[in-house]
């Protein structure tokens, strides 16, 4: 209920600003979680598979880089869980060399953890997994008291989905709740070419599009309005040089668009812009900005073998 009023509160607020914008949590609805894991399928956004082949050729040398003592239980906690295809390998490769410790998927989301659980069950008898539904630091928050030693993750570039101020912020309480010399393993999406950046977030069969459109149909959905989704659609840019790509819904004509919840009628001219995301790409002097105050550091960096995606091991 409390989630719903925020939503239809922060539709009117990003309809009433100019320009427009849609907040991109709201993506992930059922139909979004799924267009998400379809889009990660696509071979235009290689991502996954640059951050997949890190973890499945580097697994090892990630966890020497974590200087774990291997005589010590450590609780090995992954905020935004997704589905676990990835840290997969590095649970494998953990349970190989014999390490003592809890897996702990945190995710807003029950769905995602069940489906993590299901599958980590499967292919990883013996791993210890302790899956926590709720909001990232109340969950750290509630761990700070652990005596175990900690490494975070957080991989997949979602550090690029917040403007660079929230992620400052973000990365400074991730700090605040690690003790020294313990890890974050952060994973984030590097600056390259816009001939590599602009297509995995335009795919030709069109899954992207489909995932920025299911946005207005659910403001349709949930707050009762009237969007044509054919009178939108899906324009990505990428700006090289400032190393972020935006993602947009177009309006194709001028229109009005009603949402009864709102008992209001909103104003799209032909081409204005609603913007619906930010996917920061990074190298290593705007994360050295990002961490200047949170008393962390970058200690090792695994890169894939095109150099697109990087694996940064921060240490308190
Ligand atoms: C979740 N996040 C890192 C994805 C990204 O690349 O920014 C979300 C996404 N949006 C469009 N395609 C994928």
């Amino acid at each position: 209920m409390t989630k719903d009023i925020t939503f239809l509160e922060d539709i009117k607020t990003g309809f009433s600003h100019s320009p427009k914008y849609i907040s991109s949590q709201y993506f992930y609805d059922k139909a979004g979680d799924k267009l998400f894991q379809q889009i990660m399928n696509m071979p235009e956004y290689y991502l996954t598979d640059a951050e997949m082949e890190i973890f499945k050729e580097q697994s090892e040398a990630i966890i020497k880089s974590f200087e774990l003592d291997p005589k010590k239980e450590f609780e090995l906690i992954e905020l935004g869980a997704g589905d676990g295809k990835k840290t997969q390998h590095l649970l494998k490769a953990l349970l190989a060399k014999k390490y003592r410790f809890t897996y702990i998927p945190v995710d807003i989301s029950q769905n995602t953890l069940n489906v993590i659980e299901s599958r980590l069950d499967d292919v990883l008898v013996n791993l210890e997994i302790l899956p926590k539904q709720g909001d990232y630091f109340q969950v750290l928050e509630e761990l700070i008291a652990s005596q175990k030693p900690k490494v975070v993750l957080f991989i997949g570039s979602t550090l690029g989905n917040m403007p660079d101020q929230v992620a400052k912020d973000f990365l400074n309480q991730i700090s605040a709740h690690v003790k020294p010399n313990e890890k974050l393993l952060l994973g984030l999406d590097q600056i390259k070419p816009v001939e590599i950046v602009l297509p995995a977030y335009n795919d030709a069969a069109g899954i992207t599009r489909e995932f920025n459109l299911n946005l207005l149909r659910r403001i349709n959905r949930e707050l009762e309005a009237d969007f044509i989704l054919e009178n939108f659609e899906h324009a990505p840019e990428y700006d090289e040089i400032e190393g972020i790509a935006k993602s947009y819904l177009k309006s194709k004509k001028d229109q009005k668009v009603f949402i009864k919840n709102l008992n209001q009628i909103f104003h799209f001219a032909e081409n204005e812009l609603i913007h619906t995301e930010i996917s920061r790409k990074y190298n290593d002097e705007i994360l050295n900005e990002l961490i200047s105050e949170s008393g962390l550091e970058i200690s090792e960096k695994f890169l894939d073998k095109r150099g697109y995606f990087a694996d940064y091991i921060l240490t308190k």
